[in-house]
């Protein structure tokens, strides 16, 4: 119970977690599209866990609401202060949970933050996990993702293809990107099974009319073969690590 009671004392102070935040770019050119908002926990003792980690157990605790209203409001502020910065006004891509999902605040937790920061939902996406759509509550999830997309909030699907879900949902949910997970970006180019569930990929998200951002792209190869095979957007090492808010500022301050 030690390390509950502490994510209940780093809620509850907000001192002790962080979010950080990695650029998704355009292939072509490199440009700087998103930023998506990975959430990071500095313990006094143990240093950085892994959200990895502790989301499962804010989960089991009952404190998953709190943590995913914490990230809504941090991104949001952040937002906020790169406004008046005059920073690059690209969208925040916050991470989803499914019980976030499920136990039905988030829209009213969003609506919220956007009113008291005075930003636009364009400006929040959100990324659902695919698992989410394996659980027997998904049927109420497209009304749901339908109402906040009118609203303006981009959607994506994070980790597509490792969610063993059917293709079905692609019809019938309201989305704008698929993230192809980095467990197909890995072995390419040399792993001709990979390169072909890549393709295919690319492929139908053409037909789907849906962007795809590949993720973990962490070599020129990597790249080249993304470039070649029509991909348009890549999140990864090669381009930029997740950073914290101050390094980003540093990051764009010195390009200006
Ligand atoms: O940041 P890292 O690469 O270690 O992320 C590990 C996992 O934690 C990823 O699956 C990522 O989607 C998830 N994650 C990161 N930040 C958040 C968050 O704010 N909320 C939720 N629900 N998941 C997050
Ligand atoms: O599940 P989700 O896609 O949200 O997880 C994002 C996770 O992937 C984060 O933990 C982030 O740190 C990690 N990540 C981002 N880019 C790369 C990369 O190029 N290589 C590897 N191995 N991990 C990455
Ligand atoms: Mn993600
Ligand atoms: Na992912």
């Amino acid at each position: 119970l030690g390390l509950v009671n502490e994510l209940r004392h780093a809620l509850a102070t907000g001192t002790q977690l962080e979010l950080h935040y990695q650029g998704q770019h355009h292939l072509a050119d490199g440009a700087l599209v998103g930023l998506e908002a990975l959430l990071r926990w500095r313990h006094p003792r143990d240093g950085m866990i892994s959200p990895a980690d502790f989301i499962p157990l804010a989960e089991r605790h009952g404190l998953m609401a709190s943590l995913g209203n914490w990230v809504i409001d941090q991104a949001l502020a952040q937002l906020a202060r790169w406004r008046r910065l005059g920073m690059p006004e690209v969208p925040v891509w916050i991470n989803v949970s499914a019980l976030q999902m499920f136990q039905g605040e988030l829209e009213s937790a969003l609506a919220a933050g956007l009113a008291r920061h005075g930003i636009s939902a364009e400006r929040l996406g959100l990324e659902i996990t695919e698992s989410v759509l394996l659980d027997e509550r998904a049927g109420d999830i497209a009304p749901r993702l339908g109402v906040l997309r009118e609203r303006g909030h981009p959607i994506a699907i994070d980790d597509f293809g490792t969610g063993y879900s059917s293709l079905g949902y692609l019809k019938k949910l309201p989305l704008d990107k698929l993230k192809l997970d980095r467990a197909f970006i890995k072995a390419l180019p040399d792993d001709r099974a990979d390169a072909a569930i890549v393709g295919a990929v690319l492929a139908m998200a053409r037909g789907l009319e849906l962007e795809v951002i590949a993720e973990g792209v962490e070599t020129i190869a990597q790249r080249d073969f993304l470039r070649a095979a029509g991909c348009s957007l890549v999140q990864g090492f090669l381009y930029a690590r997740p950073l914290p808010a101050e390094r980003l500022e540093a990051q764009w301050q010195e390009h200006e």
